[in-house]
């Protein structure tokens, strides 16, 4: 049986993963592959209990906790759902994965993104997506277009700062591992993105189903 891809969409808040996760969807669909669409936090039952404390907690919340709810909500996902679909051959599109981690916790929260590395090696969580989506536009231009949301949740609260740390750390992450990660101007128009998430994938597809 051949191992299934794992593709990942990541990028901060507003900047169009949730839309371009359904578009990645009718694309596999359209490919004839097998796939498995998630999300993280979540993706298992336990894993969106974890979301929900996670994104949801009243009061103040130690950095070091959040970084622990959302690896533990990874470690349940990979094992019981990620990994199993990938032994299958089948794809597992995942919307946020180590990345936002690494980004939001190792640089936004500043517990140091090698911390955040080990912590996940330390637990077994060795995965690393065939494929990274990163959309990238500035953090005031993904914050308007979540302005028309509801209230926000406490991550979304956080400072600009917070996340200028944050979408520092997810392009330094793709500088390093530009045969993983593609970066896509999520400022363009949403044609012009799905045209860029379109090569990219085209990159992984069996040559048959391309
Ligand atoms: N988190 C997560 C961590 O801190 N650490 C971790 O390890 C993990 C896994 C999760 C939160 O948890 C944090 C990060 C997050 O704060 P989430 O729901 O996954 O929350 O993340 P959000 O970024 O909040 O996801 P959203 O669904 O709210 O935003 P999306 O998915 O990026 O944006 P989307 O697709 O909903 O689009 C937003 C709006 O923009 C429009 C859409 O129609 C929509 O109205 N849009 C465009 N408009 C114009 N042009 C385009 N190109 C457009 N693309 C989309």
């Amino acid at each position: 049986m051949t191992r299934g891809k794992f593709i990942t969409l990541e990028g901060l808040e507003g900047v169009g993963k949730t839309t371009n996760r359904a578009f990645l969807e009718s694309l596999l669909n359209e490919a004839g592959v097998a796939f498995v669409g998630t999300r993280e936090p979540g993706g298992t039952p336990l894993g969106e209990s974890l979301r929900n404390l996670v994104l949801h907690a009243e009061g103040q919340m130690q950095a070091e906790t959040e970084l622990l709810l959302m690896a533990a909500s990874r470690v349940e996902h990979v094992a019981t759902v990620i990994e199993p679909a990938l032994q299958r051959g089948e794809w597992v599109l995942c919307d946020r994965f180590l990345d936002a981690s690494v980004a939001y916790q190792g640089a936004g929260r500043e517990l140091g993104v090698e911390r955040v590395a080990q912590l996940h090696e330390m637990m077994g969580v060795v995965l690393t997506p065939d494929l990274t989506i990163l959309l990238d536009m500035t953090v005031e231009a993904g914050l308007e277009r979540m302005a028309e949301r509801g209230a926000p949740d406490r991550i979304e609260r956080e400072t600009l700062a917070f996340f200028e740390r944050a979408r520092m750390a997810y392009l330094q992450r793709a500088t390093a591992a530009p045969e993983r990660v593609v970066v896509v101007d999520a400022s363009q128009t949403l044609v012009q993105v799905q045209v860029q998430i379109q090569d990219a994938l085209e990159r992984i597809l069996p040559r048959s189903s391309a």
